[in-house]
């Protein structure tokens, strides 16, 4: 098994090679899924040290762009351990980062979980505009819609978005996901679920479909 805190100490450290070779060896070993979402997990909590780091003023935009790629590349490493072959069949997701808001490295995570699971994802990308939203949702007419932010003012973006998309009458089961979601801003913005781990918000889709 893979040494988690050692992991999640490089990934704050943006060790770039002790990253990846830690993935790589591990990989190898051909751990079970759970085993591959734990070391996802660790990679998060190294992405709040960056975080952390960052607001004190030690590390700069430059360090959250690489360890928004580190990330990535990260996550590419463990894909094939992340979830079995399946059929893109059991429900389809229209995902996007909201209006306002760049970050689309969780939103990315979940997209390829969800895909494992056997969704067929439609992702719209970063800084998507309610109008998108819309249209995009009355042309694919997805059974769900994920959307992602993690700025603060995301939560106003997923707000306006979800009241504009009932106002529509698009009928589709709403989850956010992102480090500031919470129960009480899930509840504000009007969506069905709420989660801060894309394993969970799979489990949560499964549900639904
Ligand atoms: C990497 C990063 C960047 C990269 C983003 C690269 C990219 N391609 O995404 C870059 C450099 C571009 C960036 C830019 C900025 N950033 Co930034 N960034 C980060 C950082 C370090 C990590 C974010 C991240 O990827 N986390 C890891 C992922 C995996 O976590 P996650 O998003 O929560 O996703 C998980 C779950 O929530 C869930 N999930 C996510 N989405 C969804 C969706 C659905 C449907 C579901 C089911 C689940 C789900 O699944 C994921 C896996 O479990 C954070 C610090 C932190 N601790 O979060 C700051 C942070 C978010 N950034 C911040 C800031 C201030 C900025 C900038 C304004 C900086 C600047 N001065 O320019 C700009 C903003 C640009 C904009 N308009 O969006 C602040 C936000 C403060 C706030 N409260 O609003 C933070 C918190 C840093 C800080 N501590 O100050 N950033």
């Amino acid at each position: 098994m893979i040494d988690l805190n050692l992991l999640t100490q490089a990934l704050g450290d943006l060790d770039e090679d002790l990253v990846l070779d830690l993935l790589k060896e591990f990989v190898a070993t051909g751990p079970t899924e759970a085993e591959a979402l734990e070391a996802v997990g660790a990679c998060q909590a190294g992405m709040g040290t960056v975080g952390a780091l960052f607001e004190n003023g030690e590390y700069f935009v430059g360090d959250l762009i690489f360890a928004g790629e580190l990330l990535t590349e990260a996550i590419q490493v463990l894909k094939p351990v992340l979830g079995g072959e399946a059929s893109n069949d059991i429900g389809t997701i229209l995902l996007g980062t909201v209006h306002g808001d760049l970050h689309d490295i969780g939103k990315n995570i979940f997209r390829s979980m969800a895909e494992a699971a056997g969704f067929a994802v439609v992702d719209i990308g970063i800084d998507v505009a309610i109008e998108e939203f819309i249209s995009k949702a009355q042309e694919v007419k997805p059974q769900i819609i994920g959307m992602s932010g993690v700025l603060t003012l995301a939560i106003d973006s997923m707000k306006e978005t979800v009241d504009a998309i009932k106002a529509a009458g698009v009928d589709a089961k709403i989850i956010i996901g992102g480090n500031p979601v919470t129960k009480e801003s899930c509840a504000f913005v009007g969506a069905d679920a709420f989660t801060t781990n894309a394993a969970e918000g799979v489990k949560i889709c499964q549900g639904w479909v």
